[in-house]
């Protein structure tokens, strides 16, 4: 007795049963006895993204017909995680869709676990885009989100002998529920050949560009639903395909493998997601990669422009263009060249359109990570592009040269062109000329980026320089990864408004004293460590105990990072329980997690030290599981559902003013988990809205970091003169952690002792100072228990939606567009 549409739509618990069996039945072409879990995943998948395609068809509908200001997050990595927990819970279904799952005697934690992660991005900056994209969609901001949609995404990471081995991450293998296919938004892409000059119809001199390759980009279209809202906006991903019309000139001459090689090489471009958080130097892949979204987008947009609002003056009210990173900073020639080559406009005019569109955000100081280009590549794939990056840096460098006369040696260090050895195209330089505000994201950042990376640009324009602190969706990190601590927090609270408005988490202040609550907050922590244990357990066959301190550093394993500086903290508990077995010690549990970029090594010798280590202490008997070590495989975004809600303590200890930002440090301290960091990134701001008294700091702050970095850092003298730290490293070096051989871990002992470049000797008797204190503070459970209810209550600065308000509002000028429900 359910019509067609409510078995589509609606919203009760007998629509949703007779959808799921529908999609079953329809989609799948299975009934319920024979049904995979796989099956049944897509049934469920299937029904609630048709709860979110009439939104998303209202939400078209109406930015249509308003000409709404439309947000472009251009960014050539979303870490999306799994789709269908994070839809019910912005449907606000879950309750009923747990209940139908019953009725129909399904289990329906086994049908969200069997989702599989679309991995299209490294770490932070890919999370982060979508982070904004949830925000975006729940603030009804119209936004669309563009990128490229990776055949293979981020390598799924096993452990066998303790080193990190990747495997291909085929998420596309059982199909992909969320997305929809628009073979007919399809843009060419041009890569090679030559320009050349012409008369037109006015004879007027214009260029064009001959290219070599053509390859065509296809849309495929994911919904993006907001919390608690009608509003769905785009998140469109490209997938490269060979361009019919050369497929069908090498078909002609009758070269058929010439045809199906094309094809190949197309595809290719949206093949694989680079693996690595950092520039690939010299890999004309990448560029073309970071060419082909880039030139789709922009040419998308052009096309809607004509579809709304109609003549290209307008293109940047329309339009802004948000720039994650240097990777989409082709973007701001290519929009140049469209306008130029393809829309007859003149320089200024193009110029005039393109610097008001554009906006930039830097996530990262480390030199190494700025991305350039050589001359010679940029210029056999993109020679039209070349052409208008040096007029862009002509135009530019006059300007300099006015301001400052005389100045040849800012005029270098300004250029869009190092000429310093091999010539390189500077993506930093273009994006900062190219946008009208940049940002770094976090207050510390964003100072750093106008002091010392981009100095000269913010001496040149201090207006165009913005912070805005990263943010994470509360939705994702505390109502899917912790619906337990969820509910209590509604329950304290006596509502869920906390949900959208983090800010409301304050109401919790007034319970932290109260112990009813302490109790329910310790039951609601000692569960999610029981279930992060069974995990763990299942997966690793290292048992944690439930009551020891749940110490997590889970991020990208670099050395600024610096996993290593924690190792040596797990050393010294290991000597201090072998020297004094019978001290009274807080036991506890040291998990970590991360990637490592394939090619680097220092980072996968990192793996394998914190595995040796675990080996050792994880089967001494006189240790007697005081300390476990615990390496968790596949750090990812699902996996990190498990991670945060466990925590207790959070590390993140990377040297000061090396850490743009971080999110994981909010993920944890939304959950609960105390900090002990640096003044490094966010953490500054962190420590700042819980209370210094409810967070262990330690280490030299940023400005102390340069002072003895300019007077000479000498790590070999800390090795000397601490006769613990000394210890420790000899340890390592003994062959106690790698079976009587005492090389292995040379490298990297041998880099702290004389390089350490991120200072981890230098902060190490700090560290160990701080954890002491960590583990003093943890025996009190009930002040640990206050210290944690209060880093929860005062997250609300941390939420993405804050961070997207302050785009909307500083940055971008764009307004809300509510779509009822
Ligand atoms: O802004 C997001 C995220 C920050 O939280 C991290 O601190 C930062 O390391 C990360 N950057 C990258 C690499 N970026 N580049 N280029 O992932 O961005």
């Amino acid at each position: 007795d359910v019509d067609r549409e409510s078995t589509r739509t609606g919203m009760s618990k007998t629509a949703l049963k007779q959808g799921f069996l529908d999609n079953l039945f329809y989609i799948q072409g299975r009934f319920r006895e024979v049904a995979t879990p796989h099956d049944l995943y897509m049934a469920a998948a299937y029904t609630t993204r048709d709860r979110i395609l009439e939104r998303w068809i209202k939400s078209a509908q109406h930015y249509k017909s308003n000409q709404s200001r439309t947000v472009c997050y251009l960014s050539a990595e979303f870490l999306l995680g799994p789709h269908l927990a994070n839809n019910l819970v912005n449907l606000g279904i879950v309750e009923t869709a747990t209940e139908a799952a019953h009725e129909l005697g399904l289990d329906f934690d086994a049908i969200i676990a069997e989702e599989e992660e679309p991995g299209l991005g490294n770490g932070g900056l890919g999370r982060l885009a979508a982070c904004f994209m949830d925000s975006l969609s729940t603030l009804q901001i119209p936004s669309i989100g563009y990128g490229i949609r990776y055949e293979f995404g981020i390598f799924d990471q096993t452990i066998e002998d303790g080193w990190q081995v990747e495997k291909s991450d085929n998420w596309l293998r059982n199909g992909n529920p969320w997305e929809i296919p628009r073979p007919k938004i399809r843009f060419p892409v041009f890569y090679g050949g030559y320009t050349e000059q012409y008369r037109d119809h006015d004879d007027r001199t214009r260029t064009r560009w001959v290219p070599a390759q053509i390859i065509d980009g296809v849309a495929y279209d994911t919904p993006i639903l907001g919390y608690g809202v009608g509003n769905v906006n785009l998140l469109r991903l490209w997938k490269a395909e060979a361009s019919e019309s050369f497929d069908f000139q090498a078909f002609n001459v009758g070269n058929y493998y010439g045809a199906v090689h094309a094809k190949i090489e197309a595809e290719t471009i949206s093949k694989v997601l680079y693996p690595n958080d950092e520039p690939e130097a010299g890999k004309e892949l990448r560029l073309k990669q970071q060419f082909f979204f880039v030139s789709c987008s922009i040419q998308d947009m052009i096309r809607l422009q004509f579809n709304t609002v109609g003549p290209l003056d307008s293109f940047a009210e329309k339009f802004v263009v948000q720039l994650n990173d240097t990777h989409p900073s082709l973007a701001v020639a290519e929009l140049m060249r469209l306008l130029m080559d393809e829309h007859d406009m003149d320089w200024d005019r193009a110029w005039d359109i393109t610097h008001r569109v554009f906006c930039y955000t830097n996530h990262t100081l480390l030199p190494e990570a700025l991305e350039t280009w050589s001359v010679s590549l940029f210029e056999r794939l993109l020679p039209r592009h070349l052409e208008i990056v040096y007029e862009i840096n002509r135009h530019f460098l006059d300007e300099v040269r006015i301001r400052f006369l005389g100045d040849e040696e800012r005029v270098r260090r300004m250029s869009l062109i190092a000429e310093d050895g091999e010539r390189r195209v500077r993506m930093a330089n273009l994006a900062v000329v190219g946008s009208r505000a940049v940002n770094g994201v976090a207050a510390l950042h964003s100072e750093l980026v106008k002091t010392t990376l981009f100095k000269d640009f913010h001496d040149f324009w201090p207006d165009r320089f913005h912070n805005v602190t990263n943010g994470v969706t509360p939705r994702r990190f505390m109502v899917v990864a912790n619906p337990r601590l969820a509910r209590l927090i509604s329950e304290t609270c006596g509502s869920d408004d906390w949900i959208r408005d983090l800010g409301r988490l304050r109401d919790l202040e007034a319970h932290a004293m109260d112990s009813g609550l302490h109790e329910r907050w310790h039951a609601v922590k000692i569960a999610a460590k029981r279930d992060l244990a069974a995990w763990l357990k299942h997966r690793t066959g290292v048992l944690l105990d439930p009551e020891a301190i749940f110490d997590v550093q889970a991020k990208r394993i670099h050395e600024y990072k610096r996993q290593h500086l924690n190792l040596l903290h797990i050393i010294r508990c290991y000597q201090r329980i072998k020297q004094s077995p019978n001290q009274d010690m807080v036991p506890r549990a040291f998990i970590f997690g991360g990637k490592a970029a394939p090619g680097y090594f220092m980072a996968k010798l990192i793996i394998k030290l914190i595995n040796a280590v675990a080996e050792v202490i994880n089967n001494d008997p006189q240790i007697n599981g005081f300390i476990r070590v615990v390496f968790m495989p596949d750090f990812n975004v699902k996996n990190g559902q498990h991670l945060y809600p466990a925590a207790n303590l959070s590390e993140q200890i990377s040297l000061a003013g090396k850490e743009a930002s971080g999110t994981g440090n909010m993920k944890f301290s939304m959950n609960g988990a105390l900090t002990i960091g640096t003044l490094d990134g966010a953490n500054v701001e962190i420590r700042e809205e819980v209370g210094k008294e409810n967070f262990f700091l330690f280490g030299m702050s940023a400005d102390e970091v340069g002072q003895h970095q300019r007077e000479g850092y000498r790590p070999w003298e800390y090795y000397a003169r601490d006769a613990e730290l000394k210890s420790d490293i000899d340890l390592i070096n003994s062959g106690l952690f790698s079976h009587g051989d005492t090389q292995l871990f040379r490298p990297l002992t041998d880099r702290l002792v004389n390089q350490d470049p991120f200072m981890v000797l230098a902060d190490y008797r700090a560290y160990i100072a701080c954890q002491d204190h960590v583990a003093e503070a943890y025996r009190d459970h009930q002040h640990w228990t206050r210290m944690s209810i209060l880093n929860v209550a005062r997250m609300g600065k941390f939420s993405s939606d804050r961070a997207i308000r302050e785009y909307a509002e500083h940055i971008w000028r764009t307004e809300p567009h509510p779509i009822g429900l």
